[in-house]
């Protein structure tokens, strides 16, 4: 297969970066990265090499640029047969609705607990609306793991684009804290912190020696 590069922005930071890459590696698709650094002066030009949008995260294959998290995830599963999601169509419905809710919702909690890896122990002040947004992340985790619980570990049992769009919330339940999620969540939890293959992603965004003011302060 002709090589494929991610281009990413730093690994602490680009919750929307991180997806696509978990989804790759989990595929076992070889790839490449190229990191663009956020919120630099030179950042809107340099990404723009790459990605026509002006963000990362964006993909490049064969002279296509696919940009937008999600359509990288349904590329990625093409390219792999499709084992990006559950084979069974109904599941494979109920996961695309589950990573879609993702995509185009959370806005309190995307809003005001930015992704930080490095990042333990934040204070954040629970607005109505990140209780909210914690409560649906209670949902959907508890109600996926009661339901596929016997087919594996992870919402639809196997690992799909779904698990993917949430592990950025898992890493924000590690830096702001996981009050509202209930026991089935909690062990979800333990199994998105504990995937050995997200670790190198893990170590890279430790080693990371850029400080982003915005995202450190949390915004509102
Ligand atoms: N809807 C886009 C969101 C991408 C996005 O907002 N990426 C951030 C980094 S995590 C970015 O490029 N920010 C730079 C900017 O907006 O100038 C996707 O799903 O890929």
């Amino acid at each position: 297969m002709d090589t494929l590069t991610l281009v990413i922005g730093n690994r602490n930071y680009s919750s929307w970066s991180l997806r696509p890459w978990a989804l790759l590696t989990h595929l076992g698709l070889a790839f490449d990265e190229v990191l663009v650094p956020l919120d630099t002066p030179t950042f809107p030009h340099d990404v723009r090499r790459y990605s026509p949008s002006g963000r990362v995260p964006a993909l490049l294959h064969c002279g296509l640029v696919v940009y937008e998290s999600l359509a990288i995830l349904e590329y990625a599963s093409e390219l792999a047969g499709g084992r990006g999601w559950p084979s069974d169509r109904a599941l494979r419905a109920e996961a695309r609705a589950t990573a879609t809710e993702m995509h185009g919702g959370f806005a309190a909690l995307r809003g005001t607990c930015p992704m930080n890896i490095r990042a333990r122990g934040r204070a954040v002040e629970r607005s109505a609306g990140l209780a909210a947004d914690i409560a649906r992340i209670d949902a959907i985790w508890s109600t996926c793991r009661a339901r596929h619980a016997s087919r594996g570990p992870w919402l639809f049992g196997e690992y799909c684009a779904a698990d993917a769009m949430y592990l950025p919330v898992a890493f924000r339940c590690q830096t702001y804290g996981t009050d509202g999620l209930g026991a089935a969540s909690l062990d979800y939890l333990a199994t998105a912190l504990g995937d050995p293959l997200i670790a190198p992603w893990v170590r890279a965004a430790e080693a990371e020696t850029w400080r982003l003011p915005v995202e450190e302060a949390g915004r509102t």
